[in-house]
């Protein structure tokens, strides 16, 4: 069986409010990878339901981040876009992987930690696996790379432990080397972008106020006037990086205008340093309509008029991804000795 060399994968929940943080974090990332990887996009809807989703609203989510990343640029006909729940091997390939897996190494998640809170005897099991479902996500395609924000960093390596033990538990029934260790791709000026409203809090599609993210449903006026209220702080803007220390709101919105304009955050501060936020944030709000409104606004045309296109384009995806998939799920199962 073959090994790809630059195959990338990644996805993102379908769990409503994506937001600028989904964008810059990753999804970008997706688009600017198809010249040079081959590529596959999941909407990842078994994830999803780790936490209660109403089931119309888990539908129309569906659509709205298959929407986005069409929207954003990625192009279905050259790279594959599919939900995860058509493609039977992602919640094949988790079982045997649960059984790789040690819950020594689960119980270090520091995400499972966060989404469970207080009440954790009360959180689903599967909220609990949501990284071992993961790395089958990534292995059931034997992914080399995955590009994702900082976030899912620990995640990541929980993946290659899942690899590297699988491929040596196996080793000598013909498994050595057989899943690649998944590299992972942090990427840009914005692998962390925080919440609007506290700088020292990640900007996240759970967060009780709509003012923390820019979501893909702004319109221009809302994306503007988030950023005008952004938390931040009496101070100009500082000549270099290191001057952001302590400030997260500064630091936040610097990294974003430098997100979106290709920049470093340096280069940035080279052009606003000594600037008063009454300067920065019209600059950044211009640069945030200008780069995002296209894009949205084809995400509504698409949601509105073109239902049909986005249903299609997942039937699509999931039937030439499980052709990838589905021999690898084979192998591993004769691996384990499944006959
Ligand atoms: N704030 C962020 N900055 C940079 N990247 C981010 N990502 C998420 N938030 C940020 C990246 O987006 C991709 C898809 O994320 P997901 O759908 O798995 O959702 P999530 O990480 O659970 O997103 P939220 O907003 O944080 O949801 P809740 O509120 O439910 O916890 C991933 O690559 C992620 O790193």
């Amino acid at each position: 069986m073959d090994q790809p060399r630059n195959r990338v994968f990644s996805g993102v929940q379908p769990t409503g409010n994506l937001h600028l943080g989904n964008y810059l974090g990753a999804i970008r990332h997706f688009v600017a990878l198809q010249d040079t990887h081959e590529c596959i996009y999941c909407v990842v809807d078994l994830h999803a339901i780790t936490v209660w989703q109403d089931p119309k609203e888990l539908a129309a989510n569906t659509r709205e981040v298959t929407a986005a990343y069409i929207a954003a640029g990625v192009d279905p006909k050259k790279h594959i876009i599919f939900n995860q729940s058509k493609v039977a091997a992602h919640a094949e390939l988790a079982w045997i992987l649960d059984c790789t897996a040690r819950i020594g190494w689960l119980n270090r998640m520091t995400q499972f930690k966060e989404k469970a809170g207080k009440d954790r005897e009360q959180a689903s099991v599967g909220l609990y696996n949501y990284p071992v479902l993961m790395a089958a996500d990534i292995l059931a395609y034997r992914s080399t790379h995955v590009p994702v924000g900082e976030d899912q960093k620990q995640h990541l390596e929980l993946a290659r432990d899942v690899a590297k033990k699988f491929n040596n538990d196996y080793a000598e029934f013909g498994g050595q080397d057989f899943f690649p260790l998944p590299e992972p791709l942090i990427l840009g000026a914005a692998t962390r972008v925080m919440s609007l409203r506290d700088g020292t809090k990640k900007m996240s599609k759970s967060d009780p106020s709509d003012n923390s993210r820019i979501t893909f449903n702004d319109s221009p006026e809302a994306i503007a006037q988030k950023i005008r209220k952004a938390q931040t702080d009496p101070d100009p803007l500082p000549e270099t990086v290191e001057g952001l220390e302590g400030r997260a709101g500064a630091d936040n919105l610097v990294g974003i205008y430098a997100a979106l304009s290709g920049q470093t955050k340096d280069e940035v501060l080279a052009e606003f340093r000594g600037a008063q936020f009454s300067v920065f944030k019209p600059r950044l709000a211009d640069l945030a309509v200008d780069k995002l409104s296209p894009m949205m606004a084809e995400m509504q045309r698409m949601l509105h008029n073109d239902q049909g296109y986005l249903d299609q384009v997942l039937a699509d995806g999931a039937a030439r991804a499980r052709v990838i998939a589905d021999p690898i799920v084979a192998r591993v199962k004769e691996l384990v000795g499944f006959i």
